[in-house]
């Protein structure tokens, strides 16, 4: 039988181990203009000032946060700041929170452990450790979709959290970095831009941004009932069935609902 050469042998080997890389930026027809929205505010809802949002997520017809720093996971509602539910994780600073409908999966910024939670009240099932940052997360088709700071997605397998794609995402090109809290819709995933005020809606497939949402109007709602330097736009659900859209900061005093129009 003839032998293959080395360098390909080893990138069969690699096909079977390493995380496909779906896309090469610079590579194929010019990209279109990704369209340019603007977040209106439709409700103002209370939201506690003391969290420091890391994921907003619907689950199971309730709305759960994550919040960092001494952080925790709980439940809220639209009516009131306070959470309905709450359990703190003490050792770690918690992150993005996504939901596959029977679970709850939670990251941690620098502490490389995904935090799986089970039931009503969720309980804590297990932990996964994974290499990296975590900031946002969220749930499609079958993938958990993470970002951690830089411009890629990286794709996970929710049963052992093993990487199995990535994507570098582009706008026009560029790479965007500083990607933070998801939301996973139909047709595209939701980032924040962390310290910005924009909101990118990005291709799954190609990673490259579909529209720039200008979020600035709720940064000026909230400008004066916010007093650190890290109460930023972060925070983004999307309600199942209704389509709702809600956005929120670190730190704000608001939750909002928004709808997304053309910019003028
Ligand atoms: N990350 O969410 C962007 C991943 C990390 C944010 C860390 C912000 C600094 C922590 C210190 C808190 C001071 C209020
Ligand atoms: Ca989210």
């Amino acid at each position: 039988m003839r032998r293959l050469p080395w360098s390909l042998s080893l990138s069969l080997l690699c096909l079977a181990c390493a995380p496909t890389q779906r896309q090469t930026p610079d590579a194929g027809t010019p990209e279109a203009t990704p369209r340019k929205l603007v977040a209106r505010i439709v409700h103002t809802y209370p939201h506690d000032p003391t969290a420091f949002t890391q994921g907003l997520q619907f689950h199971q017809g309730q709305l759960y946060e994550s919040t960092g720093e001494k952080g925790d996971l709980r439940r809220i509602s639209l009516e009131q700041a306070s959470p309905l539910w709450k359990e703190a994780l003490p050792d770690v600073f918690p992150e993005g929170l996504a939901s596959d409908g029977e679970r709850l999966y939670q990251l941690t910024w620098q502490d490389e452990t995904l935090f799986v939670w089970n039931g009503t009240p969720p309980a804590r099932e297990k932990q996964v450790s994974y290499a990296g940052e975590g900031w946002g997360l969220c749930y499609w088709q079958g993938q958990l979709v993470r970002s951690d700071g830089t411009s890629t997605l990286r794709f996970h397998d929710p049963k052992d959290f093993r990487v199995k794609s990535q994507v570098q995402v582009t706008l026009q090109g560029v790479q965007q970095e500083m990607l933070n809290e998801l939301e996973c819709a139909e047709d595209g995933v939701y980032a924040n831009v962390w310290h910005s005020n924009n909101v990118l809606k990005i291709d799954y497939a190609t990673g490259r941004v579909l529209a720039v949402i200008d979020a600035s109007a709720l940064a000026q709602a909230v400008r004066g009932r916010v007093h650190s330097y890290e109460a930023v736009l972060n925070g983004i659900a999307l309600e199942p069935g209704t389509g709702r859209l809600f956005f929120t900061g670190k730190l704000w005093p608001d939750l909002f609902e928004v709808t997304l129009e053309p910019a003028a």
